[in-house]
């Protein structure tokens, strides 16, 4: 945590108003320093209030996804969150942090994206301030094969990271669309380096609509895209949510490095929309017709075709029939 975050995080667990002696002791600079910092954080919105012959107190916290917003939430071990105002895509940030060595679980979050990606060279939507745009990386002992897997593991943590709030019932498309009353209202993309046998990273990118306006999307998303916001009539605190988000992940995902995706799927198919239903799937193998029958251990998409054979679906885009 840089300086100024360190001060956010001990004014607002601190209990009591600290003096400026105290933060220079603990910071291990001058009181003026610390009146400097103390400025410049409320010039970003926070209110920190200077109690004569006490010291600061920490009045109101500016809604955003800092690494100080976020550590009061924080339950696991994944701590190491880089904060940017604005990014093109926080995957491409984090795919340099992990060219340059950093550690699994370090977690990229932005305000705002210019150039939010989605799969397949689609584009993801990232309007300021509102949603939650996160990128971590990954560091799986996996072959390159398996790396779809982790990506059912973070749609099945986000579905249930969403289930927590009140009125929300989300719902998985395979392979990871999560929805709310059949509306997307998050994405999940990873993006890979490796070897023929071995993966050197994986860069997990989440994308959740969480306080987003209908007017905030545009036009020709609004019938198919949602936020929290939109599907309950309530904001919510985005901080807690992404905390929640995250420790709901490193949990599954520690669960699927051990026992592989088998000990994941019964949560991922009871999240499922399609079970039962009769779909198209559009791969590059061509198109296959069917009704979904579930999931294998391994994360494939099971269809029974018309004539009753089973067709195994790895990769490729859904849609419902009828
Ligand atoms: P996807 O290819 O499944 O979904 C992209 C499609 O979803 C778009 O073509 C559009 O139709 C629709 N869409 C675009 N923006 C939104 C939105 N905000 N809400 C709902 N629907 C939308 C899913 O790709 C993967 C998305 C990952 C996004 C995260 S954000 C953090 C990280 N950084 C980054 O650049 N991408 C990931």
């Amino acid at each position: 945590m840089t300086p100024r975050e360190r001060i956010v995080a001990w004014l607002r667990t601190a209990g009591a108003p600290l003096s400026g002696e105290e933060l220079a002791r603990r910071l291990g600079c001058s009181r003026a320093a610390v009146w400097k910092q103390i400025g410049v954080l409320r010039g970003l919105g926070y209110r920190i209030e200077a109690r004569r012959a006490l010291g600061y107190a920490l009045a109101r916290v500016p809604d955003r996804l800092g690494p100080a917003e976020l550590e009061p939430h924080l339950t696991g071990r994944w701590r190491d969150v880089r904060w940017l105002a604005e990014t093109d895509s926080t995957q491409r940030v984090a795919r340099e942090l992990a060219r340059a060595g950093a550690p699994e679980g370090t977690v990229v979050i932005a305000e705002a994206q210019t150039a939010g990606r989605g799969r397949l060279g689609r584009t993801w939507h990232s309007p300021r301030g509102v949603n939650l745009y996160c990128s971590i990386v990954l560091r799986p002992a996996l072959p390159p094969a398996a790396v779809p897997q982790v990506a059912l593991v973070a749609g099945a943590a986000v579905a249930a990271a969403l289930a927590a709030t009140p009125g929300v019932e989300p719902r998985i498309k395979w392979p990871n669309d999560v929805l709310i009353d059949g509306r997307k209202v998050a994405g999940v993309l990873t993006e890979m380096e490796a070897e023929v046998e071995r993966v050197h990273h994986v860069i997990l990118g989440i994308g959740v609509n969480l306080n987003a306006s209908r007017s905030a999307f545009p036009p020709e998303l609004r019938e198919r895209a949602t936020s929290v916001l939109l599907a309950t009539g309530h904001r919510v605190d985005r901080a807690a949510v992404t905390a929640r988000l995250l420790a709901a992940l490193e949990a599954r995902y520690g669960r699927f490095l051990e026992g592989g995706f088998e000990v994941v799927r019964s949560e991922w198919e009871s999240y499922s929309c399609l079970t039962g239903t009769e779909v198209r799937v559009t791969s590059p193998d061509g198109e296959v017709a069917g009704r979904v029958a579930g999931l294998d251990a391994d994360g494939a998409l099971r269809l029974t075709r018309p004539d009753g054979t089973t067709a195994r679906i790895v990769a490729g885009e859904v849609t419902l029939r009828g």
